[in-house]
């Protein structure tokens, strides 16, 4: 059993973390930034250790100073959250070869579903469905062209190496393929070092649905059912809600056996998702794989009851999930809401500054997910999220209502932040209606934005 945990992230999920490690008796060591000295993350674990400036780079990327940390701590093993070096398989590979236990899967795991080109085929031929298009690198327009017009317009070209929606764009005509083609290779080479293209159908309005997987080092896997997490805005996650009021029970079946499968097909040991395209026929074709926690996993949690925090730990440790498929049972409807410090007046700007007044929501099915108190003050190095608002309710009427009473509680004076943005969408009527797609905030006007315009 990992005995003594070192975490390489800040924040809410930092903390997240470390109130897991409590509850099961694991000693807990933080890492922190010349600009984190009074964070929570710092002030909550067993220990702390600064490991550099406040850039990332110098700091929660820099992988020197952090399996130093690691050796000077004594930590037996390391989880990474999500974002920086959360999906980089050289980290992954650098703590097997410390001997240190990566909360996560094999760095050879994170490196094959980071090359999406590679996971496509690898899904296809496990019998997951995935979107018509192409099974090898495509190099150069020319041959782009030929398998475009094979595969039939519109089209999406997607960096092999990319993610998060860099060096992609869409043809919707062989006219337009040319351009877009090479726009997308410069800018995969320029992000990724690496201008390996492939190309697929494009979907047109789907929702993006991804289902949460649990797999033991016994061969044990399970899903925990899905979230849909259409609302968005720049690939950036918004609203998350789980279950999709858009997936009927034979759906839901369906869904989290292609995703069982995706997982066994490559091997997968620890909480990992798929991430599909629910297309308007009701279609669903496999996207991508995260092998991170992510950010939403509350509302899984909710909705079954796990601690998907607590299930990354005791398969790291070895241990076999103490659960099968049929303990897996959905209750109720949970919805999180992403509280940013940003203004969505002023192109969702980023609003760094302190905190100088403050009251969070709580109550019966009421959760905040955070790092922030009363006095302070958000560094202008890290990503603007603040806060993670997480409602239950027996129906997704329930929760709506929830979330509109615990959104309309919140106080946070001395920065911007997108609570009244928030609110709005949750008065929305085709939100109400569940009536959603990636396009929503496209489609509407939100408290007077529209992101079109940005
Ligand atoms: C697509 C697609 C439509 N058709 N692929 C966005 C980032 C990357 N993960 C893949 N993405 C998409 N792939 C096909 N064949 C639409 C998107 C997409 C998207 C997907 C999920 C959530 C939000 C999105 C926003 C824009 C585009």
């Amino acid at each position: 059993m990992i005995r003594k945990l070192l975490i390489t992230n800040r924040g809410e999920i930092a903390v997240r973390i470390i109130r897991a490690c409590r509850e099961m008796g694991i000693e807990t060591v933080a890492i922190f930034s010349e600009a984190d000295r009074d964070s929570l993350h710092t002030q909550l674990a067993d220990e702390a250790i600064c490991i550099g400036p406040g850039p990332s780079e110098d700091s929660y990327l820099n992988m020197e100073s952090i399996m130093s940390a690691t050796m000077i701590s004594g930590a037996d093993a390391i989880h990474p959250g999500f974002g920086f070096l959360s999906e980089n398989a050289r980290f992954a590979e650098f703590c097997e070869k410390c001997g240190v236990t990566f909360v996560g899967p094999s760095s050879q795991v994170i490196r094959r579903a980071g090359d999406k080109q590679a996971a496509r085929n690898t899904m296809a031929a496990a019998g997951v469905p995935v979107i018509p298009g192409t099974d090898k690198a495509i190099l150069d327009v020319k041959s782009g062209k030929a398998e475009a017009n094979r595969i039939g317009y519109p089209v999406i070209i997607k960096a092999a190496l990319g993610g998060g929606g860099k060096g992609m764009r869409i043809a919707r005509s062989a006219e337009e393929f040319s351009l877009a083609f090479q726009t997308a290779k410069r800018e995969a080479e320029t992000a990724f070092g690496d201008g390996k293209m492939y190309i697929e159908r494009f979907i047109e309005r789907p929702r993006h649905i991804e289902v949460q997987i649990l797999a033991d080092s016994k061969g044990n896997v399970i899903h925990l059912g899905e979230r849909d997490c259409s609302i968005q805005r720049n690939h950036q996650k918004m609203i998350e809600e789980a279950p999709s009021a858009a997936i009927t029970e034979k759906l839901r079946k369906q869904l989290g056996d292609a995703a069982v499968r995706a997982a066994k097909a490559v091997g997968y040991v620890n909480a990992g998702t798929i991430e599909f395209l629910l297309d308007k026929s009701g279609k669903f074709y496999f996207m991508e794989m995260n092998t991170r926690i992510q950010v939403e996993h509350p509302v899984t949690e909710w909705v079954t009851g796990l601690d998907i925090v607590k299930e990354q730990i005791r398969i790291a440790s070895g241990l076999e999930l103490n659960l099968t498929q049929k303990d897996v049972v959905i209750h109720g409807h949970a919805i999180e809401c992403r509280i940013n410090a940003e203004n969505p007046e002023k192109r969702f700007r980023p609003s760094p500054g302190t905190i100088t007044a403050l009251h969070l929501p709580g109550g019966q099915g009421i959760r905040v997910d955070t790092a922030i108190y009363d006095g302070y003050t958000i560094p202008v190095y890290y990503d603007s999220m603040l806060a993670k608002l997480i409602v239950h309710g027996d129906s997704r009427d329930e929760a709506i209502a929830k979330m509109q009473s615990a959104l309309g509680e919140v106080i946070i004076e001395g920065i911007d932040t997108n609570i009244d943005y928030l609110f709005e969408i949750m008065r929305e009527p085709d939100y109400l209606d569940n009536n959603i797609d990636i396009e929503f905030l496209n489609d509407h006007v939100i408290a007077g934005v529209n992101v079109n315009d940005i």
